[in-house]
């Protein structure tokens, strides 16, 4: 085993990475920005090293500053938490190249499915059922395309290999409208993620957003965790996640991710990862592979007693993983609220000193959260400043929880999403599990005129 990582991240899974460290006898090394200097997980870890500005382009994406921090403490592992690096292949590349080992898939991995051409013919290749569409990328050539968007059936979406997590997408109804949204779409492509590039996949109108957690190790075995329901969820930025998913078939589920877990097992996958599917009229299609930790990856470890972070860790020091498909049972409901430091309603940042910070607790309740009383959010980063996670029996009884523990939860100093999530634990349509990935923000246009007319 590892004696030193370096953690490459700030915030609560920060904080996440060094408890497992801690509990596997791992010494930490945290790197920080300016902005991040009295950070209690800093604090918490061996070392620290500032690695610049609060700016994060200067900081937790500096990667010749990273690669420094790890040499003069002498770690041996950077783990890179999500977000950030956490994606990025020649980070991983230059990490390895530099002696250290880093904490996730091979770099051709995380390039394979960075790309999300790649990655879509890789998964299909491997049995995984994807959403209909081109199979590659669009030609030049403008009948082809129309032709394409025809056999495929309106409404269509153009997506850029280089993008995803809704990044770089376009919704397209009808031919008349179709090469001028390509058109748009290369362009928007080309100069957010330097690459042209793009596909067509048959629109989904109202589907459920699924998706299987995954872990291997590097000597071929690999297993599926079950799944996680992430449609609640605002302009991509997800709000509530749950496992497991309510109202889908077991044998489906298993199906699925045994086909998951064929595919790792076929590409050589080591660590963590998450297939990402859209789920309407009972199918389950393949849309993108996430390569790093999650942020909702507690409610599958609360279901299945995994740590995960743990488990990425040991895979990454040459461990053999220590359980086998039969040993995974889930058991009861778990649910996942991100905590955000910003308007309830009208979703504005809100940084700022938390003047009060009280956590609830009790049975079933956990926070993950690098935050205490008289920290201050900085305003150069995302605005979750934790995560509550109640586990249940049942559904109902983890909801009942979920409420418990919210109005337990006690923020002062800035505003936070709480009485969102109080609205959403009440929602019917929420608790009779029948939402989809645009319930939310349908949700929200009645809930802003209610709140605008009070
Ligand atoms: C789609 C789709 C409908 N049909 N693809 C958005 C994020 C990126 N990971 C893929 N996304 C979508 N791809 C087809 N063929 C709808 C979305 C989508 C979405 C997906 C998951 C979670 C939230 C979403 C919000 C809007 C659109």
């Amino acid at each position: 085993m590892f004696e030193k990582i370096l953690i490459a991240n700030r915030g609560e899974i920060a904080l996440r990475v060094l408890r497992a460290c801690r509990e596997l006898g791992i010494k930490v090394v945290a790197v920080h920005s300016e902005a991040d200097t009295e950070a209690k997980y800093v604090k918490l870890a061996d070392e620290s090293v500032c690695i610049g500005p609060a700016a994060s382009a200067q900081s937790y994406l500096n990667i010749p500053a990273i690669i420094s921090a790890a040499e003069v403490t002498d770690a041996e592992a950077i783990h890179p938490g999500y977000g950030f690096l956490s994606e990025n292949a020649d980070f991983a590349e230059r990490v390895e190249q530099s002696g250290f080992v880093f904490i996730g898939p091979r770099p051709e991995t995380i390039r394979l499915m960075g790309d999300k051409i790649s990655a879509k013919n890789t998964m299909k290749a491997a049995g995984v059922p994807c959403v209909p569409g081109s199979d590659g990328p669009l030609p030049e050539d403008s009948r082809e395309i129309i032709k394409t968007a025809r056999s495929i059936g309106y409404p269509v979406i153009i997506k850029a290999s280089g993008g995803g997590g809704g990044r770089g997408m376009r919704v397209v109804h009808t031919g008349a409208a179709l090469l001028n949204a390509v058109a748009m779409t290369r362009a928007e492509a080309q100069a957010a993620f330097g690459n042209a590039t793009v596909y067509m996949e048959k629109f989904l109108e109202n589907p459920r957003h699924i998706e299987i957690q995954v872990m291997a190790d590097q000597y071929g075995h690999a297993v599926y965790l079950g799944e996680r329901d992430c449609s609640m969820q605002r302009r991509h930025q997800k709000v509530v996640e749950e496992a497991p998913a309510l109202g889908i078939d077991r044998k489906q589920i298993t199906s699925i991710g045994e086909r998951c877990a064929k595919a790792c097992r076929k590409i050589g996958y080591r660590g963590a990862g998450t297939f990402e599917f859209l789920y309407e009229d009972g199918e389950f299609y393949f849309i993108e592979m996430n390569t790093r930790v999650q942020v909702e990856h507690t409610v599958t470890e609360l279901v299945t007693g995994i740590d995960i972070v743990q488990a990425q860790i040991r895979v990454a020091a040459s461990e053999k993983l220590r359980f086998s498909q039969r040993d995974i049972v889930m058991r009861g409901h778990a649910i996942e609220c991100r905590i955000n430091a910003e308007d309830p309603f009208k979703f504005t940042p809100s940084p700022g000193q938390i003047t009060n910070w009280h956590a609830p607790g009790g049975p079933g309740v956990r926070v993950d959260s690098h935050v205490y009383n008289g920290y201050r959010v900085p305003s150069h980063y995302d605005s979750m400043i934790g995560k509550l996670i109640v586990h249940g029996d049942t559904r109902e009884q983890a909801i009942r929880r979920m409420r418990i523990a919210l109005s337990e939860m006690d923020v002062a100093g800035i505003k936070t999403n709480i009485p969102l999530h109080q609205e959403l634990m009440l929602d019917t349509r929420f608790i009779e599990g029948k939402i989809s990935i645009h319930y939310l923000e349908e949700r929200l246009d009645d809930l802003i005129g209610v709140k605008s007319a009070q």
